[in-house]
């Protein structure tokens, strides 16, 4: 596959979801809103960042912080309100979004499932037809947004049958790992039906997945320890990749390591962090985990993608620092060979982490709940630095 000829050699960008920016979301329902109405997440994503209406000035801010590229996820249950029934102002709006990235120089990638579901799919992804349901929609938005040349289908399908049918936080709420491994094949079977689907439109597109990958580590030195570790990679990375079928590329969203023994697996929510500094999701920082990850990945001999990456916190220095030395990471995994094409800080904005509500400030920008008012903050620093770097023409960076 060729490198689209006039996209960035290397993508800077931020990235969104629907439902943790859009706000209202969606005024038809999702299986998100319906569990926000039963009281299972810490508040309501409510207005959220209201970006749905005031997309145009924050990809100007994303524009002016040093961004080429924006990621952002379409909300199906807006696009498609009853099944087969798509709504065409939802599509307009969306074209709206993408002709707003080219002309801010922003590179569209867009996700087109990012965990929210439909209400009508009853049983989510365990039901019938959602494989088909799923890849319709993907190539009717392939053809009506012909111009975006970067796609993923699924964002973390691990993470979502991990925390909605294991550790039951998420929609549905379930404490079971056989569903959990149904809907994991279940999503990267819908894959594979929306990536065969949109090459038919479009073979020159670029379609992957954004696959969740944590840095495992052995919580003790023991053999126990190591083996548990390797069985969680195995498990939780290693199984959706192998898969997940084609790839035009590996979508890599990485935050944190977790250390781990025999008993964390049977209870993934024991699974610790770092005796060290952590974030304000409880994460520890460990930007080796990621060179790791990347070097590793490289070796499929595919095209890498940091979809995500980022931190929750409210100590711009402590963001600064840590997207200072994953740049810094990441380069040492090109140096060793890894292909890495692009990077996405997350989140473009503070947004609805899900569960945990707004609390976690993962932002380049602060957005006030009340009055909507954007304060980009001083650790974005740090990214238009890498920004400036990568600018075509910049001079070379010194040696470290
Ligand atoms: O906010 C989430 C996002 O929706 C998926 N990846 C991880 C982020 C931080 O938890």
């Amino acid at each position: 596959m060729r490198w689209p000829a006039d996209a960035p050699a290397f993508l800077l960008g931020v990235a969104t979801s629907g439902h943790q920016v859009d706000g209202d979301c969606p005024p038809t329902h999702s299986d998100w809103t319906d569990w926000e109405d039963a009281g299972r997440t810490r508040e309501r994503s409510g207005a959220a960042a209201r970006h749905w209406q005031h997309f145009p000035d924050d990809l100007a801010r994303f524009r002016q912080l040093g961004a080429n590229a924006y990621r952002f996820s379409l909300e199906w249950s807006r696009l498609e309100p009853d099944p087969g029934r798509y709504d065409e102002a939802a599509v307009a709006h969306y074209r709206e979004m993408v002709a707003a990235c080219r002309q801010h120089g922003l590179e569209p990638l867009v996700t087109v499932s990012h965990f929210t579901l439909p209400p009508w799919l009853r049983g989510g992804w365990l039901s019938p037809a959602a494989v088909p349901r799923f890849a319709a929609l993907a190539s009717h938005m392939a053809r009506a947004l012909d111009s975006v040349r970067l796609w993923c289908t699924i964002n973390e399908p691990n993470v979502l049958a991990l925390m909605g049918y294991v550790e039951g936080q998420w929609p549905p709420g379930q404490h079971r790992p056989a569903s959990a491994m149904r809907v994991l094949s279940a999503q990267l079977r819908a894959h594979r039906a929306a990536y065969r689907a949109m090459k038919q439109e479009n073979p020159a597109l670029w379609v992957g997945i954004a696959h969740s990958l944590v840095h495992f580590r052995p919580l003790r030195p023991t053999p126990g320890d190591r083996a548990a570790a390797w069985a969680a990679d195995r498990l939780f990375n290693a199984w959706p990749i192998a898969h997940a079928g084609p790839q035009d590329f590996l979508g890599v969203n990485y935050y944190a390591p977790r250390w781990v023994s025999p008993a964390t697996l049977m209870h993934p929510a024991l699974a610790g962090s770092s005796p060290g500094p952590t974030t304000d999701m409880g994460w520890s920082v460990d930007p080796e985990g990621f060179t790791a990850i990347l070097v590793r990945l490289g070796h499929r001999q595919k095209p890498l993608l940091v979809t995500e990456n980022g931190i929750a916190t409210d100590d711009e220095a402590q963001r600064a620092a840590y997207i200072h030395d994953h740049r810094a990471a990441l380069e040492r995994a090109q140096a060793a060979g890894a292909d890495v094409r692009g990077y996405f800080y997350w989140s473009g904005l503070d947004n609805f982490e899900w569960a945990e509500g707004y609390r976690p400030h993962f932002g380049l920008i602060a957005v006030d709940r009340d009055t909507q008012a954007r304060t980009v903050k001083a650790g974005a620093a740090a990214f238009t630095a890498w920004a400036d770097a990568i600018r075509p023409g910049a001079p070379p960076p010194p040696p470290r």
